[in-house]
């Protein structure tokens, strides 16, 4: 009899201690979801809270740009800062915008992978009441009402400035407009507003010369890798190209590897003429020493304009939709070492 009682009170003892696992359990499962839903703002009224999702690092561009919006928006400035890197996925990018709408961040700032896809997203914002500010990238033009103001560079206009660019540099060596002139593009990542912008310039300008023969344009995600392997098809393809026009460094830097080890020349004392874009160090070095033919700068530092709008925003000031961050050209005569030195990205 004794021992039944033994076995039974370990059945309660054992049954009292899944139940109080399981409460403690339920109990933190619900501690992690208030921290998804309210985590910060309660604690950090007297701070302004803001959600940022960048949207990748494929680029020395985009780490420069990156790290102008981290350096702006500390706790010295009176910040407090919910950085999200999506890494080229506009599904993350939907995703850290949908959490800091959940966690009810004072204000948005995103740099669109691509310009469609963003309806539902902005607008649930909206409806939450919080602003949301476009950095770099754009989103369609019908979408552009869903977002406060945009921060960026003019990349129609950076196309145009490469075309004028490449009118000036053939009339200089004497090209005329009888002679062809045969050209590549290695674009940036399909359907993002930069590479649209850039191609559509550079259109602009060719379309006035008949002998300018684009033979291609392909997308080569602003990368180095990736400038490479396309860079490498298009010399087996054609065999007499005299312009590449690059939308990025990094798929420069892929692009004259592949150009050398096919064993052509590049820049201003070689065959292939190269047109670049972003003017990071790197590229500068190369403008300086006659590898790339030009560079038309494109301006990372948008983070010093981004918190401005806010701070305008903040007194309820009205904000421009669009601020634009100056941009210039290099090329071997004005990349001096004054530029080289301050150049730090
Ligand atoms: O040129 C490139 C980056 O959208 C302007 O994105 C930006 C571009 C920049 O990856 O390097």
């Amino acid at each position: 009899m004794r021992t039944n009682w033994k076995h039974n009170e370990l059945i309660v003892i054992f049954i009292l201690t899944v139940t109080i696992f399981l409460a403690v359990f339920v109990w933190g499962l619900g501690l992690f979801t208030d921290i998804e839903e309210e985590p910060y703002v309660s604690e950090e009224t007297d701070r302004i809270v803001v959600g940022v999702s960048q949207l990748g690092s494929e680029s020395g561009w985009r780490t420069a740009n990156t790290e102008s919006v981290q350096s702006v928006f500390t706790t010295e400035n009176g910040y407090f800062l919910l950085f999200s890197n999506a890494r080229q996925k506009q599904e993350n990018q939907i995703k850290a915008i949908r959490s800091f709408i959940s966690q009810r961040v004072d204000y948005i700032v995103f740099a669109p992978v691509v310009e469609n896809g963003w309806r539902t997203v902005l607008q649930e914002a909206k409806e939450a009441g919080i602003p949301v500010i476009m950095m770099d990238r754009k989103v369609e033009a019908a979408d552009q009402d869903l977002c406060v103001s945009w921060v960026g560079t003019d990349s129609r206009q950076e196309g145009v400035k490469a075309g004028r660019w490449l009118e000036g540099h053939l009339r200089r060596e004497g090209v005329t407009e009888e002679e062809d002139v045969n050209i590549v593009v290695l674009t940036g990542t399909e359907g993002a507003s930069s590479a649209i912008g850039r191609s559509m310039g550079f259109a602009e300008v060719a379309r006035k010369h008949a002998n300018w023969k684009i033979l291609e344009e392909k997308c080569a995600d602003f990368t180095s890798a990736k400038g490479k392997e396309v860079m490498a098809g298009f010399l087996r393809k054609y065999p007499d190209i005299d312009v590449v026009v690059s939308q990025n460094d990094d798929m420069t830097f892929g692009a004259i590897e592949a150009i050398r080890e096919a064993g052509r020349t590049v820049g201003v004392y070689g065959e292939i003429s190269i047109i670049s874009f972003d003017a990071v160090h790197d590229a500068l070095e190369m403008v300086a020493d006659g590898t790339i033919n030009v560079d038309i700068e494109c301006n990372p530092n948008q983070g010093e304009y981004l918190s401005q709008v806010i701070s305008m925003l903040e007194k309820g000031q009205e904000v421009e939709k669009d601020y634009y961050v100056e941009e210039d050209i290099f090329t071997i005569d004005n990349v001096t070492e004054e530029v080289l030195q301050e150049r730090n990205y």
